[in-house]
């Protein structure tokens, strides 16, 4: 049987942090053999808010480093930059055109980050966000999509525009689902597990892929928990239940054996051991990564290779989806 055909990306809009790491590569990671993978650094998306040109360009290098350095292999695996693939703005546009102003206003991510700028200075292009990624995941003919949970509405709207597009002009995508993982779908802030960890907060909320050990350990030393003692996983204890969750993903440890060696351990042990697990995750990484960066030539090889391989993928699906819309070709 085909393998499913899986679409996912991350905004180089910024330093990744585990958040990105947890809930979205290291589950396209576990996932590579068994699915048929396209992974995109969405550079397009990005710029839906102000970039410093020069950070932007490091940064794209920079999340295609960290897909490598992770484990996605590019023999494997496409892995290649949005914007070195025109036909995603191309679907972008066609979609609009299926889409209604009500559907993107009711997009959460849209109404956080539009009310961060103050009303009225949100771009175009960021209110259009969800119609980019619905293109980005609908191009390839995309099955499933592994995102953290933040992303699911954006999935959602995809999905809609599948099935109306299907309906209007005859089936032409697949309705892709969504995969979350049972944890670590939500990595909440380190400052307020209240809140989803976020490269636009303020840094004591993440830890980046790039913070130095010394630093790792502070953040972890002086996260929110609460005045309680026993080392358990209870939702409601949100700053502690957070704290367990990485150290579940990061070691591999069922909650079981995560609460019996915890038994009769504080916070404070608990927060040494997660700092020692993280800096030990995160330090090898960290070396690959900036064996990439080092390696300009190299990532421009596979990027460019990775973008040549989704641009051929991509244009028989555009080529249909014009066909029927009824442009000329
Ligand atoms: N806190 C999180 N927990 C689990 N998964 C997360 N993701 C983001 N934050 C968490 C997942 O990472 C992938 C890439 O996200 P993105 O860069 O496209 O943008 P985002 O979802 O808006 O995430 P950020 O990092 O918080 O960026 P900003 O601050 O720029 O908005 C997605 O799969 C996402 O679900």
């Amino acid at each position: 049987m085909a393998k499913k055909v899986v679409f996912s990306g991350i905004q180089p809009s910024g330093v990744l942090h585990i958040g990105n790491y947890l809930g979205a590569i290291q589950q396209w990671v576990e996932g590579q053999a068994k699915y048929d993978n396209i992974f995109c650094v969405v550079d397009l998306h990005a710029i839906t808010v102000p970039q410093d040109p020069k950070e932007l360009t490091d940064n794209i290098y920079r999340t295609a480093a960290t897909y490598l350095a992770a484990g996605i292999n590019p023999r494997q695996s496409i892995v290649f930059v949005q914007s070195q693939v025109p036909a995603h703005a191309e679907l972008a546009w066609l979609l609009n055109t299926i889409t209604t102003m009500g559907e993107l206003s009711r997009m959460t991510q849209f109404k956080d980050k539009s009310q961060k700028g103050g009303s009225g200075r949100a771009s175009v292009g960021l209110f259009d966000y969800p119609v980019l990624m619905a293109a980005d995941i609908l191009l390839y003919g995309t099955q499933a999509v592994p995102v953290g949970e933040d992303q699911t509405q954006h999935v959602e709207l995809a999905r809609d525009l599948a099935q109306r597009f299907n309906h209007r002009f005859g089936k032409t995508f697949p309705v892709p689902e969504v995969i979350l993982r049972k944890s670590g779908a939500r990595i909440m802030g380190l400052d307020d597990p209240t809140k989803k960890m976020s490269k636009s907060a303020s840094p004591a909320n993440y830890i980046a892929l790039t913070d130095s050990s010394d630093v790792i350990r502070k953040k972890i030393m002086r996260a929110v928990t609460d005045s309680g003692s026993t080392i358990k996983f209870d939702p409601k204890r949100a700053g502690l239940h957070n704290l367990l969750t990485i150290y579940q993903l990061f070691s591999g440890q069922t909650e079981a054996q995560i609460e019996r060696h915890f038994a009769g351990k504080g916070y404070g042990d608990l927060k040494r051991e997660l700092a020692d697990l993280v800096i030990g995750k995160l330090t090898p990484l960290q070396t690959k990564i900036e064996h990439y960066m080092k390696n300009k030539r190299l990532l421009d090889a596979i990027l460019k290779s990775g973008a040549k391989r989704a641009a051929r993928l991509a244009h028989p699906m555009l080529t249909e989806v014009k066909r029927k819309l009824g442009l000329a070709q």
